[in-house]
């Protein structure tokens, strides 16, 4: 899979997305992740990216011409299955588009800013709008960097146990079950028997009981969907 991201800060990215996974990930070339930093494809000699809101109010709105540049001229290098704006307003992020999202082969990420984007670039180059939860970030830079470590996770190849990645909370709208470690006992506060016995039917229908009560407790919604 290709990333491309386009941004007013790409430094943004350094720490989210050159650690640990992600990084591994983009050492073993399961994906690229390629920045754009949206000045450089402004016009004039202030590096502009935004400007007043026509009908006035409060707040700069970012020009579609830089971005417009920017996209077209990826565009023009291969074809995008989706183009993807970060925005308040945009579809909730689940579990569901991350893994429909992982499939891809190449996408773009466009970072908003500001009061937004003007309204012309999401209805003539944006495909998909997304939103990592119900609150406002300074910008979409860090809802990109969670939009992102959440899809790279599940292409195959990027988890050291691949299958780890189908025992994840909200794989199959359950949250996960608890788990434990080493000691067994520590100041008498004990590990659950059936887990220590070794019996693996019995340990797999406890987890499933434990997913389901936790679920039920803590996101009850999730067992409508
Ligand atoms: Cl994608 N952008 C901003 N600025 N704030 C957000 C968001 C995105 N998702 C949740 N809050």
């Amino acid at each position: 899979m290709r990333i491309d991201i386009i941004t007013v800060l790409p430094q943004i990215f350094d720490g989210p997305l050159n650690n640990s996974i992600v990084q591994r990930a983009q050492d073993k070339g399961l994906i690229e992740i390629h920045f754009h930093n949206l000045r450089d494809y402004a016009n004039d000699k202030y590096k502009s990216v935004d400007d007043y809101a026509y009908g006035g109010g409060a707040g700069m709105v970012m020009t579609i011409e830089p971005i417009a540049k920017c996209v077209d001229k990826l565009k023009a290098e291969r074809d995008y299955d989706e183009i993807i704006y970060m925005t308040p307003d945009g579809e909730l992020l689940d579990q569901g588009i991350t893994n429909q999202v992982s499939v891809l082969k190449n996408i773009i990420v466009l970072c908003g800013h500001y009061k937004g984007v003007d309204e012309r670039v999401r209805q003539y180059y944006i495909t998909r709008e997304i939103s990592i939860g119900d609150y406002v970030l300074s910008g979409g830079e860090l809802a990109a960097a969670v939009f992102c470590d959440a899809i790279i996770r599940l292409i195959p190849g990027v988890l050291n146990d691949e299958t780890s990645a189908l025992f994840d909370s909200f794989q199959d709208n359950l949250l996960a079950p608890p788990v434990y470690t080493r000691p067994a006992d520590f100041k008498g506060w004990k590990v659950p028997d059936v887990l220590l016995s070794g019996n693996e039917k019995e340990i797999e229908k406890w987890r499933h009981e434990r997913a389901v009560e936790r679920t039920k407790e803590r996101r009850p919604g999730l067992l409508d969907e």
